[in-house]
């Protein structure tokens, strides 16, 4: 399994980046890229920074890291939206995206540099990336703050990174979609239309990113038609805030304001997402918690030290998710009426958020559960062809196949 994942990865490789798939995703994506630098730290440690700074000259003034870097070697029109629709160029020459994904690349930094301490520290990896990192948070804190109770918030599906979830089908209703004649889509030409979003939720997704674009992606100008605070996206903020803690302590300064924002984040997370043993996405247009239950809510099991971890971890192993005897862990709620097992984010189950659990489970000292959760992303991961996600039930593939996230992440548990 080790090789074959190593050998997705190089078929992958661009020279600077990875591409998650080469059909279906032919750019560089921004929470692809943390998650597969993770993996590449087993593999060339001098690769997985190489991968990370590349995302990082996509980074703009503001601080933002957008979604997508896109590459000038394929053709403008492999993947839609493309360049051509987001009309984003920074000045070195960059094309990329106006929206951003789960800020999962400081800890995936630190754990870059953990790999191998002696030789990051003799290349100055940290040194360089720390201000890059320190300022996307910034972005975050200053731009993104608009419910007022502390947490960040995401303006469009495709931010949470669960682009389809269910969570997001109250609020995106209120959006009236691009018409159908007005854009082509490129994703199902790869993949099954069963598996993917609807035609009209796409044009959702892309009256959202247009209202955005025409407002020149000002936070403060823009009237966000979505506008939601998301356990995922926050609970990955407050592990990179700890991440960048201990990256301020390696380079000799202070890790205080970082511990104080993670520390605030969490007590914000608990305070507004927290209800009936899981965490829910709040929607800042009705201001009210999203009650649909998906794996998003339980991925603050991997925040240190989160207070209510044990009975989360209950929610996991309940009736909803059936931790460890469904495959991975599924992406939503297994009793509800629209549950669906092979559409996108709607009941599959995928690689990188069961890692992220898995991690949970190892800081909570839950041996026997990360153990199973480990060995059957490996053997999914293997059996499937390194499939983009998979059915929850009985491991079927869905999606893209040699997906690089699902190669990396199932070589980072190989680690001993
Ligand atoms: C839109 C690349 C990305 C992942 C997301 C996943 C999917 C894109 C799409 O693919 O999103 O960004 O076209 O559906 O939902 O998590 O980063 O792998």
């Amino acid at each position: 399994m080790r090789d074959k994942a190593v050998r997705v990865l190089e078929q992958n490789w661009t020279g600077r980046s990875t591409v998650p798939s080469r059909s279906l995703y032919p750019h560089q994506w921004s929470w692809d890229s943390a998650f597969i630098a993770i993996g590449l730290r087993n593999v060339s440690v001098g690769r997985a920074q190489t991968e990370l700074e590349s995302l990082l000259q996509a980074q703009w003034p503001d601080g933002r890291i957008p979604h997508i870097a896109f590459s000038p070697d394929v053709p403008r029109d492999a993947y839609f939206p493309g360049p051509d629709f987001w009309q984003a160029r920074l000045a070195n020459g960059t094309e990329s995206s106006g929206i951003v994904q789960p800020p999962i690349h400081a800890l995936a930094a630190w754990l870059t540099h953990q790999a191998d301490p002696a030789e990051s520290t003799r290349q100055g990896f940290l040194q360089r990336v720390y201000p890059g990192l320190v300022a996307w948070h910034g972005y975050l804190r200053d731009r993104r703050t608009l419910g007022g109770g502390g947490l960040v918030a995401i303006v469009h599906p495709w931010e949470s990174g669960m682009d389809n979830s269910p969570a997001w089908d109250r609020a995106l209703a209120r959006v009236t979609p691009a018409p159908a004649g007005s854009f082509t889509r490129r994703d199902t030409d790869h993949a099954a239309d069963a598996d993917r979003p609807t035609d009209l939720d796409y044009g959702r997704y892309v009256q959202l990113a247009a209202t955005y674009r025409d407002h020149g992606y000002d936070d403060r100008e823009t009237p966000h038609g979505f506008a939601v605070e998301d356990p995922c996206f926050n609970a990955l903020l407050i592990c990179s805030e700890h991440a960048l803690a201990e990256i301020a302590t390696t380079l000799g300064q202070d890790p205080a304001p970082h511990l104080r924002y993670a520390a605030e984040l969490t007590d914000a997370l608990v305070g507004r997402l927290f209800t009936d043993g899981m965490f829910r996405a709040c929607d800042l247009v009705s201001g009210d918690l999203i009650p649909s239950e998906t794996v998003a809510g339980l991925i603050p099991l991997v925040v240190p030290g989160l207070p209510v971890a044990d009975v989360l971890l209950e929610t996991a192993l309940g009736p909803r998710f059936r931790l460890g005897e469904t495959r991975l862990v599924p992406s939503y709620d297994l009793t509800a009426d629209d549950f669906d097992p092979g559409r996108y984010w709607r009941g599959p189950s995928w690689f990188n958020t069961a890692w992220l659990i898995h991690r949970g489970l190892v800081q909570l000292d839950q041996t026997a559960h990360a153990d199973a959760l480990r060995a059957d992303l490996q053997a999914l991961a293997e059996a499937t062809d390194f499939a983009e996600y998979v059915d929850p039930f009985t491991g079927e593939a869905h999606g893209a196949r040699s997906f690089s996230w699902t190669a990396a992440l199932a070589l980072d548990l190989c680690r001993p």
